[in-house]
């Protein structure tokens, strides 16, 4: 409570008994704080004079009375000492004083020139990307049957890219993947070099070897290819990839699973159609197709020729299968031995179904922030 008071108090200049160092330095600490609490407490213009007057006037001002009293009225050999320090206390005092400014009351505003009266301004509200928005329709889809989001780093090793989905070192399927490499990795091991990751699928091999089955997620992120950019691709672009596993998955999971999401993503009534295809990491491999959500599946608009389904009345949406044994083996530590577990996977591209749903003709408008094309979703 003394201290409170203390503070409390104006602020008067003491007398000095003490001439020492240790003294003159504590008694212009003091002042200092004390010239710091009254520069805060100003609210208006009449303040502001008031604590310059206090302050600086020559006429018994503080700083006139500190010359009078600490410099002064100080003996002999004490002048020098205290020359130095009350020189300096005027410097830190008159710097203070002219800091100063009138706080935050109306008086300072206006004669700052604003009006506080005029209305603020407005900031738009940004919309959502209609890359981002489609993956996030895409995992809520997925998140409602159970499943849950993992993430992880855009920058892969080999072993996580490749190695652990079935890519034997130097097999010829990797080249189909346009893998964009790190520089100077070379004198690592091949499993350890670091690239750009091609498929979102390391992530789950990083999340089985976290994770017991069974196992259920879905992976968005970005990945990376190098393909030169034209109206259909990027060198960066946008998956999603699911997985999966329990004692006894079948295909007939997969089908029911993936159909579902598709009337769920593109209106209920798309029928859906798998066919065979090939990927490394599962066995059997399926690309799956729905009726063209453009055309309804006639392969015509009126007149004219569907063009998204290419007449065809059937989309490829995506790619999908039963996870590879091969790929089990890998993670079989943590539980996954293939003679126990079975499982689906299957991956998407982003990009290319927003393309689809919202009827743009260009990938590279997706990329280049452009906000006249970017506001029409808003
Ligand atoms: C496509 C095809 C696919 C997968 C991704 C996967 C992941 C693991 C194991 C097995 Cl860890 N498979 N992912 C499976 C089939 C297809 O993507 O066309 N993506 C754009």
């Amino acid at each position: 409570m003394t201290n409170r008071t203390q503070e409390d108090a104006a602020y008067s200049v003491p007398t000095l008994t003490d001439y020492s160092a240790a003294a003159l330095e504590k008694a212009a600490a003091d002042c200092i704080a004390a010239c710091r609490r009254e520069a805060g407490e100003v609210r208006n213009e009449a303040e502001l004079k008031a604590f310059r007057d206090r302050w600086m006037a020559r006429k018994n001002g503080i700083l006139t009375q500190i010359n009078d009293l600490w410099l002064k009225g100080s003996p002999k050999e004490a002048k020098r000492e205290a020359g130095i320090r009350v020189n300096e206390l005027k410097g830190r005092i008159t710097e203070l004083v002219e800091a100063a400014h009138a706080g935050s009351g109306a008086d300072s505003l206006a004669s700052e020139g604003i009006d506080i009266t005029l209305p603020g301004l407005r900031r738009p509200i940004g919309a959502e990307h209609p890359v981002i928005r489609t993956m996030n329709e895409i995992v809520s889809v997925f998140q409602k049957l159970g499943y849950s989001v993992a993430e992880g780093p855009v920058v892969e090793t080999d072993y996580y890219n490749f190695e652990a989905l079935n890519f034997p070192p130097n097999h010829p399927a990797r080249d189909t993947q346009d893998t964009l490499f790190i520089a100077g990795q070379q004198s690592k091991a091949q499993r350890d070099r670091l690239l750009l990751r091609t498929h979102t699928s390391p992530v789950q091999i990083r999340t089985m070897e976290k994770m017991r089955p069974p196992i259920r997620i879905v992976i968005p992120g970005t990945v990376h290819r190098n393909d030169p950019p034209d109206a259909s691709h990027s060198p960066m672009f946008h998956q999603i990839e699911g997985l999966a596993v329990d004692t006894n998955i079948t295909f007939g999971d997969l089908k029911g699973t993936l159909d579902h999401a598709m009337k769920a993503l593109f209106g209920s009534r798309v029928k859906t159609h798998f066919r065979p295809s090939f990927f490394p990491f599962t066995e059997p491999s399926a690309e799956l197709y729905v009726t063209c959500f453009i055309c309804g599946g006639s392969g015509r608009r009126g007149a004219d020729p569907c063009r998204p389904c290419k007449q065809t009345g059937w989309i490829e949406v995506l790619g999908c299968g039963m996870v590879d044994p091969n790929v089990f083996e890998f993670v079989k530590d943590n539980g996954y031995d293939p003679k126990k577990v079975s499982g689906f996977a299957f991956g998407m591209g982003v990009d290319r179904l927003a393309l689809l749903k919202y009827g743009v003709d260009d990938i590279q408008l997706f990329f280049q922030g452009d906000v006249r094309f970017l506001e029409q979703f808003a």
